[in-house]
């Protein structure tokens, strides 16, 4: 059984003296278990020692894991880019973008744990069209792949960049920033547009036992896309609030981008 293994295995190289020194060590290694359960699902189990069965395992106690205004601790909201410059009147204004606001805001009473990501590029990032002297919302080819060229948006520490003044920002767990890398864009809240550079989202989810994800945010065909066909390709069940979010509509990429994240096992709703 697991609970055994885990203990002789930790047992394994050391030498006890009498039978009193190694139930003390047994009975240190099962406390060290618990408390490692209750941080890891945030609920208390007591694994106790049954000397004719092995080690066996109590029914949890009560959960903690609605305690917490919200639902359960698996279950997160990650909030894309919501930006000013994403909102009307922004650098890179989406249609409607602001008015996803005040649902998003109800919606984050639902779940245990609220992740908000924010673009946030260095001045002269090379997504921007100004740094190659192009014209904003044109293609370019990055040694990543091809790349639209946007305006300036959500330059570090600018009005742009912070969040829409309604959101509530202090909800979150987690606010997770990206594109910071001059040369690499970042649309996705998991890797950078290389598909490859990671930006810790992945680990920092698992290592809280979050497994199951809900996406809303700006914009559906760009940044709230990529983010969730890798997650759910990293195995997060993943699901789209689409009334909770707006796209940019660049030539067809909302088609594309809906069709994409069907592909992927993503879930519309
Ligand atoms: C985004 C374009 C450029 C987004 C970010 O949040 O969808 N789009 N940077
Ligand atoms: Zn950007």
């Amino acid at each position: 059984m697991i609970v055994e293994r885990w203990i002789l295995a930790r047992l394994r190289n050391r030498q006890f003296f009498s039978i009193e020194a190694l139930n003390l060590a047994i009975a240190e290694l099962l406390a060290d278990l618990n408390a490692r359960t209750m941080r890891r699902v945030g609920r208390s189990t007591s694994i106790h020692r049954d000397a004719a069965i092995g080690f066996s395992i109590r029914p949890p106690g009560p959960s903690l894991a609605h305690t917490r205004k919200g639902g359960p601790m698996t279950h997160a909201l990650v909030v894309i880019d919501v930006q000013n410059d994403f909102c009307p009147g922004g650098a890179l204004g989406v249609n409607e973008g602001d008015r996803i606001v005040p649902g998003i805001n109800a919606l984050m009473a639902d779940f245990g744990a609220v992740i908000l990501t924010q673009d946030w590029h260095p001045p002269g990032h090379s997504s921007f069209a100004s740094s190659h002297g192009a014209a904003p919302m044109t293609m370019t080819e990055m040694p990543y792949g091809p790349q639209v060229l946007w305006p300036d948006h959500c330059v570090q520490g600018s009005h742009g960049a912070a969040f829409h003044p309604d959101l509530d920002t202090d909800r979150a767990d987690l606010i997770l920033r990206k594109g910071f890398n001059p040369a690499l864009d970042s649309y996705s809240a998991f890797f950078e547009n290389d598909h490859e550079t990671p930006t810790g989202l992945e680990g920092y989810l698992r290592t809280r036992g979050i497994e199951t994800l809900a996406m809303v945010g700006l914009a559906t065909d760009f940044c709230v896309n990529w983010s969730a066909v890798d997650a759910a390709t990293l195995g997060f069940s993943v699901t789209v609030r689409r009334d909770l979010c707006r796209a940019i509509d660049l030539d067809g990429s909302l088609d594309a981008a809906l069709a994409a994240m069907t592909d992927a096992g993503v879930t519309l709703a």
